[in-house]
């Protein structure tokens, strides 16, 4: 019988930093998960080393709902960003080795393609309603068919989630989070957004018309009035959802949200567990599960969640920036194609030096992501290249009110 003979956790920093855990098994096939939990990162890779891998040795590598279900109860201190994020990862090896030992990619274990590709959003922004569009026109360019749009607001500063530097042919990308030793601090009035976005959503209808695909991330700024009354606002334009209107740790909140407004809701980044989910999944107060492979648990609680959520003609709609590594995002794209309730696919590219780390198979075409078809979930990781890398802390920022210095969910 194959056993798990070694498991090691890899942290690297290839513009912005990653976990990563490689299992090997006694036949020497190698698996890996994505553990990458943004501005927390080494407390996973801990909880990893220190506490799963010495668990892991001498087990069979096939039992993966097993395994899951050991480190889930066995812990006895359930969910949570960190313990979930480690299970994840230890999931996500365990389905890669099974697709190498198969010798079929993981959506193949899945239940094999329901779609010849998942359709992709990108993430544009500007500072102002010009560069928005520029930076629209080069996602357009690049072959994306659906969109994200940020803006800054009039008065406020920087805003998290709109780029800073748009030069004419330069990579877009607002993150990676900032490395240093402590937060930024933004500037935030709700005021002045709810007035703008609305501006900005009537430019780019006028501009790209009515057909292109748009989505918003309002990041949990709003209480769950503001979010109804942006939702009313927005739904002349026709979105394809409004993210994180308001915070969902009170999933009752979203009643009254979704009691004002038709504008489509998508939640759930910063979950870690179905249960996080189920008043909003069973009353069908959302439309998109926003939830990621890498921090809720890994492909066997996402095609659980998935299937609960299908029940509810709720879709998909899986986390997917460049903190989610180039693993976590190949596991998303195995589950895109293989269930049925497929929504969209966030897909913000990795720069050229995540991916000298980071080998992937996947395609990018006509708008459409594929996994590929290698066995398993289709990622080398070149750890001479990872080890040139040395993990940097780095922070996500912090939100302030405006007015008085208030700390502001974000
Ligand atoms: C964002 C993320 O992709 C999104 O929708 O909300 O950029 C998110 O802020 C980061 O993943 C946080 O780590
Ligand atoms: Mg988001």
């Amino acid at each position: 019988m194959s056993a798990i003979e070694r498991a090691e956790v890899l942290v690297t920093s290839p513009g912005r930093n990653f976990v990563t855990l490689k299992v090997e098994t006694s036949d020497g096939v190698t698996g890996l998960g994505d553990a990458t939990l943004n501005g927390r990162e080494l407390a996973v890779a801990s909880y990893l080393s220190n506490h799963v891998v010495p668990l892991l040795i001498g087990r069979d590598p096939h039992k993966i709902e097993d395994t899951w279900q050991y480190l889930y109860r066995g812990a006895y201190w359930r969910r949570g960003p960190v313990t979930m994020a480690a299970i994840a990862a230890v999931d996500m090896a365990l389905w890669d080795i099974k697709g190498k030992v198969a010798g079929l990619p993981v959506f193949q274990l899945l239940g094999g393609e329901s779609r010849i590709g998942a359709l992709a959003y990108g993430h544009a922004s500007g500072a102002d309603i010009p560069s928005l569009c520029n930076s629209i026109r080069r996602h357009l360019d690049e072959g994306y068919k659906a969109v994200r749009i940020q803006t800054g607001v009039p008065g406020l500063g920087q805003i998290y989630g709109v780029a800073t530097e748009q030069a004419e042919g330069q990579r877009y990308d607002y993150e990676p989070a900032k490395r240093a030793a402590l937060p930024l601090e933004e500037a935030w009035d709700t005021r002045r957004y709810l007035v703008h976005v609305p501006e900005v959503f009537a430019a780019v209808r006028d501009e790209f018309g009515p057909e292109l695909p748009l989505l918003h991330d309002a990041h949990h700024r709003l209480t769950p009035n503001e979010a109804a009354i942006l939702g009313r606002s927005l739904e002349r334009f026709d979105l394809f959802w409004l993210e994180d209107c308001t915070v969902a740790e009170n999933q009752d909140a979203l009643r009254r949200v979704r009691s004002q407004t038709l504008t489509p809701l998508a939640i759930g980044e910063v979950f870690n567990s179905v249960f996080d989910f189920k008043t909003l999944i069973s009353e069908q107060l959302i439309d998109y599960v926003r939830a990621a492979v890498t921090h809720a648990g890994g492909i066997t609680a996402m095609k659980k969640l998935m299937d609960f959520a299908a029940l509810y003609q709720i879709k998909s709609g899986f986390h997917g920036p460049t903190d989610i590594s180039p693993v976590g995002q190949a596991a998303a794209l195995h589950l895109d194609i293989a269930i049925h309730n497929f929504g969209i696919q966030e897909y913000m590219k990795h720069s050229a030096e995540t991916l000298s780390v980071f080998h992937t198979s996947y395609t990018f075409r006509d708008g459409l992501l594929h996994p590929g078809t290698s066995p398993g979930l289709g990622v080398d990781y070149d750890e001479r290249t990872g080890d040139k890398y040395p993990y940097t802390a780095a922070y996500l920022p912090v939100n302030r009110l405006q007015r008085d210095g208030t700390i502001h969910d974000w």
